[in-house]
């Protein structure tokens, strides 16, 4: 298998592309409608060159190569980590078992769709940011947002591979499918649902790209697991450009709260929305929602398809090999906290391997938990004593256990009256989404940024930030 890539070939890739005609001839088929998509879909501001990130080779020092790319001109190809030698299934009922490079018929169904659930997130996010390009605060932030995109698009290649390749004409309708359904569609709309939501506005990206690009670094954690060596492989690679995303995220969110937390001195008040600054309340209110449309991806806390793609190996947990039990798990418990009729918090034991969406999901709250204590520090450290924090798990649920429930950001259970009279507190209201967007006005002069936002404190692969991240057109 080559670990460089062909970078003449239509297809860049590093999976021998040019030796199966038949799959080559089926991928480039697929590429002038992916090509239509992007030109419909796809970010909506016309320019020079971006200066992106492209992978030359999937070694350590390939895949990172920077220059300034006309984006449709941008080489989307397919590229799988190298091999692990020997890789064994290191969980489930096969743990020990060489890993597959075929599909087994009998997971063959359950493969597909975890892989269409994972390549239909990839363009929706796409379709969700379209319009960002319009009103980003800096070239910078406008050069991460095509930076995004066309990792995006390059990951729906990799699910589209995958179903080409192993899955047959099946396979084929699906990977047509991905770029037939779209984002907030209302006959075809995308599978889950924190992809049908509207991106709108840049503190929306931010907060999108670090809670629910997180969802993808641990979602695409598990399957790295996986016992079927292509999806692992895939995982593997699009793992190391998920990290830029959520950096975007993380560092965008600082930059936000930094800039709030600035004006709120000079003003002395958290009044700064005269003053064209985001308010700290607001910036709560849209954690409060990405976070918890972000929990809603992982499922219900208890999922049998969850047990079953444990026990065949097709999805693993986060760090499954460096876990201290017997990775098939079909004798433990676990404690899982559910709101009971009387409005109340009880706790069952539940097997396992019933609750591994929860064991993901426990994982990634962790995770978020250090993003708020950074901005929390931020706020500290120019003496503002507004705080901000992560709601109760339960909160604004619409899959799982609490969907169904009214429970507050404290994990109050409350009735329905009482939770709708402080909805206006705790989530983004049309006036909150009305203001964001008002400040979002394009800032394109190299050097220049918003004022509702602080430049970042490095830029990329060592250039300044006033580089011209962004030709324009
Ligand atoms: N919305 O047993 P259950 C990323 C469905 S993000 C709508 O509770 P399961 C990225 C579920 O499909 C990572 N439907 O859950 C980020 C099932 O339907 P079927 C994406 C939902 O199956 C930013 C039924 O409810 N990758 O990469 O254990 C930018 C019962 O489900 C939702 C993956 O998710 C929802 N929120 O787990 C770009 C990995 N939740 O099958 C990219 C692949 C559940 O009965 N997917 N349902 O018709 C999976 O592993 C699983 O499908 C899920 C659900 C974790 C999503």
């Amino acid at each position: 298998m080559p670990t460089t890539i062909d970078y003449d070939a239509k297809i860049p890739n590093n999976v021998g592309l040019a030796d199966d005609r038949r799959l080559q001839r089926a991928l480039e088929g697929w590429q002038p409608k992916f090509l239509g998509w992007w030109g419909e879909m796809g970010p909506s501001l016309e320019n020079h060159g971006v200066y992106l990130r492209t992978a030359v080779s999937v070694g350590r020092d390939g895949w990172a190569h920077f220059g300034h790319v006309n984006v449709p001109d941008y080489r989307w190809g397919i590229f799988l980590a190298e091999p692990t030698p020997d890789r064994r299934v290191a969980f489930g009922e096969h743990k020990g078992e060489p890993v597959w490079q075929q599909v087994p018929g009998e997971y063959r169904a359950d493969l597909q769709r975890l892989i269409v659930v994972q390549g239909d997130t990839e363009p929706a996010s796409v379709e969700q940011q379209r319009l960002l390009g319009l009103s980003a605060p800096s070239l910078y932030d406008l050069r991460n947002l095509f930076q995004v995109n066309v990792e995006e698009g390059r990951h729906l290649w990799a699910m589209v591979y995958l179903l080409h390749a192993y899955f047959g004409r099946e396979g084929r309708e699906e990977a047509e499918a991905l770029l037939y359904r779209n984002s907030g569609s209302p006959d075809a709309p995308r599978i889950l649902g924190a992809f049908n939501e509207e991106t709108a506005d840049w503190l929306a990206f931010f907060m999108f790209t670090y809670f629910t690009d997180r969802d993808g670094k641990y979602q695409l954690g598990s399957l790295k697991e996986s016992a079927f060596d292509p999806l692992s492989r895939t995982c593997v690679f699009m793992l190391k450009e998920e990290a830029h995303h959520m950096m975007v995220g993380t560092t965008g969110v600082d930059r936000v709260v930094t800039r709030s937390a600035q004006l709120v001195r000079e003003h002395d008040t958290l009044d700064i929305a005269a003053c064209g600054g985001i308010p700290l309340d607001i910036v709560q209110k849209y954690i409060n929602f990405h976070y918890t449309v972000s929990l809603d991806l992982f499922g219900s806390e208890t999922s049998t398809n969850a047990a079953n793609y444990y026990t065949a190996g097709l999805k693993g947990r986060w760090q499954e090999e460096r876990r201290g039990d017997d990775h098939r798990l079909t004798e433990d418990g676990v404690r899982l906290d559910k709101p009971s009729p009387d409005g109340s918090w009880g706790a069952d034991e539940v097997p396992a391997l019933l609750a591994l969406n929860l064991d993901l999901r426990d994982e990634y709250i962790a995770d978020c938990r250090t993003g708020v204590k950074r901005w929390n520090r931020i706020l500290e450290e120019h003496g503002v004593d507004f705080r901000l924090r992560l709601p109760h798990p339960g909160f604004n649920r619409h899959v799982g256990l609490a969907s169904g429930h009214h429970v507050t950001p404290d994990g109050t259970i409350v009735d329905e009256e009482t939770w709708e009279a402080s909805r206006a507190h705790w989530l983004p209201t049309a006036e909150d989404l009305a203001f964001v967007r008002s400040l979002m006005q394009p800032v394109y002069e190299r050097g220049k940024i918003a004022s509702w936002v602080a430049p970042p404190t490095a830029g990329i692969n060592g250039k300044p930030f006033d580089y011209e991240y962004v030709r324009l057109v």
